[in-house]
């Protein structure tokens, strides 16, 4: 079962990571994410830590870098971040939101969150950021702001925990000597790094601080402004992190502004399509596998969502008369088309998810409440290229149905219940060349395709025991006709991991040179031979399949016999 946020944990905590950040002989990168979706793209980018930016978290609020923002929905912010990506995040914590106090409060807070340290600046509550007329703003006491330090390392319970203390001396104008009396006095207070910060577009003032301060504790910078310079001379420079503060919020700002405006003016989704993430893309950041995974665990298999493929790219080989305008599967049996019966069955189950692959005259598929997914190669293709079209797509529990299939509700009620990887509905009825179990006589019209041999036959007296398929063969080999167990009805269902193992057998078959002429059977048959345990439901009658002009009739008073109030006594034995 994998975690939430499917990462690997990493043995050391968030703070000890950050800790050695700040620590190493390396150059080091902090990157700006602003809520769980950026968290979770800055761990895949590669970057080894965050910066709970001030300025971006308050920007996607859609609010001012001044404490709009309340420090408690910060750290609610914070906590969907932590959540969405194991990296250490150092907040950008202003000023601490007040006093020591405050200050001790928000340690706590952010410990019980997993964060892995804190950064406060040298300002006054509420502050403003240092671009917007920074040497306009009033610098904290020394003193003041050494207690603030003192009460943030007292109150941490981790001694990993980081707090970083910001220097804003420069910022604000008051000079390289200011600002290195201030960053010493910090460190003496305990602070863990010292962010020093310039608002100048060469790094001058920077190198000249780093230079000064030769090496007494690790040194932490933001190069927003001075960005040009190559960061081969940071390292030169002895700096121990890098910061890149604000550029996931900007890149999405002007990603954003783009799309709407885009959008707005054409006034169709046709152009910018292919530039934005797909929806797929967005549930893989949310790891939305997972939930799938989960719902397999913890949902009984009757809660657990289902899909359904219906095959209904055939015209109907016995059908031409009636099927020049539409396939078999719409064609009309007792009041409905027949798959109109097939779709309520499953809807009625909760299986909501269809998908029907259609081909010949597709067009004419009444596409109300399913998916419709084309077989352009019908015409020369056999049912697993059909199923291949939309095989891939699944993403839950399914059941894979043949379309021209009546059967009672039961029958899928039992299949859905199924816990196997693997089961197919066997009727134990047909069990002779030319019996089809669909209530057909011995040697009727339509005949019998799809016979099943199975690992036992149905006693119908062993309740519950394991029954597995052995293979699915298109005809009674004549020598060994007594070992046919049943026919399959045209029913499959697939759980859990047997939906990828499944997946990945059609694209193996795929492969093949004769894989157009492929049917289903081929694919029940090369599972059964790479090893998978299919499981037989055995039923007795109780389905219809339509093949030709005589099933269709049959169909009907199928049809008829599972509508209320109709008359049952149809007099054929198995229905
Ligand atoms: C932030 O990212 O909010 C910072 C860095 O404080 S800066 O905006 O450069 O001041
Ligand atoms: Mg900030």
């Amino acid at each position: 079962m994998n975690a939430p946020d499917n990462f690997t944990t990493l043995s050391a905590s968030r703070a000890k990571r950050l800790r050695d950040m700040l620590l190493s002989q390396e150059l080091e990168f902090l990157m700006e994410a602003h809520n769980g979706l950026s968290a979770r793209i800055v761990r895949e980018a590669g970057f080894k830590g965050i910066w709970g930016s001030g300025l971006a978290i308050s920007a996607q609020f859609g609010v001012r870098d001044n404490n709009e923002a309340s420090w408690t929905q910060v750290v609610d912010m914070l906590e969907f971040m932590a959540d969405a990506s194991d990296l250490p995040i150092l907040l950008d914590g202003d000023t601490g939101y007040g006093n020591f106090n405050n200050m001790r409060r928000l340690v706590r807070k952010l410990e019980q969150r997993g964060i892995a340290g804190v950064c406060i600046e040298d300002k006054q509550f509420p502050k403003t950021n240092s671009f917007i007329g920074g040497e306009r703003q009033p610098l904290a006491e020394i003193d003041e702001f050494c207690g603030k330090i003192k009460a943030g390392k007292d109150s941490q319970d981790d001694s990993d925990f980081c707090v970083v203390a910001r220097v804003e001396a420069l910022i604000a104008g008051w000079g390289m000597e200011e600002a290195l009396k201030r960053a010493e006095a910090y460190r003496r207070a305990g602070a863990d790094a010292i962010l020093i910060h310039s608002k100048l577009s060469r790094p001058d003032e920077i190198l000249a601080f780093a230079h000064e301060w030769a090496g007494r504790g690790s040194l932490v910078i933001v190069p927003t402004k001075y960005y040009s310079t190559p960061t081969d001379v940071f390292r030169k420079a002895g700096i121990s992190t890098v910061i890149w503060a604000n550029h996931l919020i900007r890149g999405a700002a002007s990603a954003m502004q783009s799309v709407a405006q885009e959008i707005h003016d054409s006034e169709t989704l046709v152009h910018v399509e292919d530039r934005v993430a797909s929806v797929d893309e967005i549930f893989r950041l949310q790891n939305a596998d997972e939930y799938t995974e989960a719902e397999r665990v913890y949902l009984s298999a009757s809660q657990a969502p289902r899909a359904a493929v219906v095959l209904a790219a055939s015209r109907g080989a016995g059908l031409e008369t009636l099927t020049a305008d539409k396939p078999k599967v719409m064609l009309p049996v007792a009041g409905k088309p027949l798959l109109r019966w097939l779709v309520d069955g499953f809807k009625k189950h909760g299986v909501n998810d269809i998908t029907v692959v259609g081909g010949y005259r597709a067009d004419a598929i009444d596409t109300a409440g399913i998916k419709l997914a084309i077989n352009e190669r019908h015409a020369q293709t056999g049912e697993l290229a059909s199923f291949a079209c939309a095989v891939d797509k699944l993403r839950d529990d399914a059941v894979i149905s043949y379309g021209d299939l009546l059967f009672r509700s039961y029958i899928l009620r039992d299949l859905l219940d199924s816990e196997a990887d693997f089961c197919v509905v066997v009727d134990s009825s047909a069990t002779q060349a030319g019996a089809d179990g669909s209530g057909n006589e011995a040697g009727a019209a339509s005949g019998a395709r799809d016979l099943a041999f199975c690992s036992s036959p149905d006693t119908r007296e062993l309740f519950g025991q394991r029954v597995l398929l052995q293979r699915v063969a298109p005809a009674v080999n004549p020598i060994e006709p007594a070992r046919v167990d049943g026919q399959w009805i045209g029913l499959l269902s697939v759980r859990g991991k047997g939906r990828e193992r499944l997946q990945q057998k059609v694209a193996e078959l795929r492969a093949r040179k004769d894989f157009d002429k492929l049917d289903m059977p081929a694919l029940l048959n090369a599972l059964v031979a790479a090893g998978e345990q299919i499981e037989v439901l055995y039923v007795h009658g109780h389905w219809r399949n339509v093949n030709d002009l005589e099933d269709l009739r049959r169909a009907a008073d199928f049809a008829h016999a599972q509508t209320p109030f109709a008359d049952s006594g149809t007099g054929q034995g198995n229905d």
